[in-house]
């Protein structure tokens, strides 16, 4: 694909299955025109990565704002850092410092089992272990995993819904998305249902909308045999390597992901090295 620029700014599509990145300083006064080139490559492009910009929390809050307004748990739906979250959250795996954030992420779109999941995110690293200690973050294009899924599959699927567990609402908090107990899930079902394949409200396209979070799939209640079966081919499927682009941090890079038609997981890494993110969430709409 090709490079698009403007004055200030130019978008550079990689050489994979999705991401862009963006040149230009994101502190100089931005046009409009410039503007509206970087909102418009996150619909294309589906992650945004702009290299090693040093920026203040009031920088990420405004990139953030060109999308949409900024998601605000709903009371009772207990989030990632619900009672520490101010308009920025920071996760750092020392504790001091922000949101315990220290294992690894297996596959995940944000929030999904919210009402209104996240639009999408802007994350920036503040601190972060040498390339070689882990800690990458990968971001996986669940358009192309619709495209790809097995008719087979495809036909279990279309037209129903999934339901899930949400982490943050009790055991699983701090052990990550493992679903150690049965017995954990089956309490933790909340009341939401997403179609699992979803239309993305702006560019009219189709994706899979499946992550580590669905236990339950519309239509298998008498069936959990061939639902477990079905939910572990989806879980092989979603989470192959051609998929993903795969970010090595440096200090001060900034991503802006649309969490509409990617997952995204991170690798584990050393805790000998300090690692600290910022992230603004941007408001989404209900699934359809
Ligand atoms: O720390 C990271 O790299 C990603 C964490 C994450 O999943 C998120 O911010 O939504
Ligand atoms: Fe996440």
């Amino acid at each position: 694909m090709s490079t698009t620029t403007t004055d200030r700014i130019s978008i550079h599509p990689f050489d994979g299955p999705l991401g862009a990145e963006v040149r230009g300083s994101m502190s100089s006064n931005l046009s409009g025109v410039d503007t509206f080139t970087i909102v418009e490559a996150l619909r294309l492009h589906q992650v945004l990565v702009i290299k090693e910009q040093p920026m203040s929390d009031e920088t990420l809050l405004e990139i953030a704002s060109w999308f949409g307004p900024q998601f605000v748990a709903p009371d009772g739906i207990p989030v990632l850092g619900t009672d520490e979250q101010g308009a920025v959250t920071v996760l750092s795996n020392r504790d001091e410092k922000g949101v315990g954030s220290r294992i690894a992420l297996p596959f995940h779109t944000d929030f999904q089992f919210m009402p209104h999941p996240l639009k999408g995110a802007v994350l920036h690293a503040v601190d972060v272990p040498p390339q070689s200690a882990g800690g990458d973050t990968l971001w996986s294009n669940m358009y192309q995993a619709l495209e790809e899924l097995p008719a087979d599959l495809r036909a279990a699927i279309e037209g129903r819904r999934g339901t899930g567990i949400n982490p943050y609402a009790g055991g699983l908090q701090g052990a990550g998305f493992t679903g150690e107990t049965q017995k954990y899930i089956d309490d933790v079902i909340p009341d939401f249902w997403h179609p699992l394949v979803r239309t993305h409200p702006e560019t009219g396209r189709q994706s899979l909308y499946f992550s580590m979070f669905i236990h339950h799939i519309e239509g298998y209640e008498d069936r959990p045999d061939e639902e477990l079966e079905l939910l572990q081919a989806l879980r092989a499927h979603v989470d192959q390597d051609h998929l993903y682009y795969r970010h090595k941090w440096s200090a001060a890079d900034t991503i802006i992901w649309d969490n509409m038609c990617t997952n995204h997981k991170r690798d584990d890494f050393d805790q000998a090295f300090d690692r600290e993110v910022h992230r603004v969430q941007i408001a989404g709409t209900k699934p359809f």
